[in-house]
């Protein structure tokens, strides 16, 4: 094609996935505060303004007996961020796998688990609560990791279909937890998945690049605020009012 030209036929109709962007997960208070957490909120309210197809955001929305806080399971193997335990799939006892625990965060009706003010929520097209099945973790605001079979799923799936979305754009909190589970997710449904950098953060910042890397090698792309596909939203904008006026 030629410089600059866009492809007119194929179809783009992107949505706009905030992941988690919660008190618990920010500072200074947020009981599992991921470093600089809060400075998401400024790039995702810039992409908010933006005419994504679909803006949901997610939150995690755990029961007080989660099968991933710390303090729900025996000592020694309860330290938040050092233990891990084995979970077992509640719908058959041949599927488990080791996931980290965690302190108790963003428990259901606390106000950990409110998004945070500064989000410009009064853009969102709706909100997915996850993680509300004690059972299983669920980082991905699809399902839980379970295959064999899935325990838990939101209605997210079911929304981007709806709409007829072809790519998701992924933010939010943590980009080496929920925001790389959805984004796996979102590929393995088949979207093109798009996580834009400066809206996310990771819990270990130092695990960025490997974690990067492996999202790369499942199809998801790491693109920036100014790049061409986020500015592939922003030209919608016209092309909308273009074709207004042309019709
Ligand atoms: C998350 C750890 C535990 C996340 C949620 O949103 O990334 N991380 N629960
Ligand atoms: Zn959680």
């Amino acid at each position: 094609m030629a410089n600059g030209a866009r492809d007119t036929h194929t179809p783009f109709v992107p949505a706009l996935i905030v992941v988690d962007v919660q008190e618990d997960f920010c500072p200074p208070n947020g009981a599992l505060a991921v470093p600089t957490g809060r400075a998401v909120a400024a790039p995702i309210n810039t992409l908010l303004t933006l005419p994504f197809a679909l803006k949901i955001a997610t939150k995690d929305f755990h029961p007080p007996s989660h099968i991933s806080f710390a303090s729900n399971h025996a000592a020694p193997d309860n330290v938040p961020f050092a233990s891990s335990v084995t979970i077992v799939n509640p719908l058959n006892a041949a599927e488990t796998y080791s996931t980290r625990l965690w302190p108790v965060h963003c428990v259901q009706g606390t106000p950990g688990a409110q998004l945070i003010p500064e989000l410009d929520t009064a853009r969102l097209d709706g909100v997915v609560e996850k993680g509300m099945d004690a059972r299983v973790e669920m980082y991905s605001a699809f399902a839980d990791p379970f295959r064999a079979p899935c325990v838990a799923s939101s209605s997210l799936e079911q929304r981007l279909r709806d709409r007829g979305v072809t790519d998701v754009f992924v933010v939010g909190l943590a980009m080496d937890y929920c925001v790389r589970y959805t984004a796996e997710d979102a590929v393995e449904r088949g979207w093109r998945t798009w996580v834009v950098e400066e809206g996310t953060r990771a819990v270990d910042a130092g695990n960025w690049d490997g974690v990067q890397r492996e999202m790369e090698g499942r199809g998801i792309s790491f693109v920036k605020m100014d790049g061409e596909e986020v500015g592939r939203v922003r030209a919608l904008e016209a092309e909308g009012a273009q074709k207004v006026k042309s019709d």
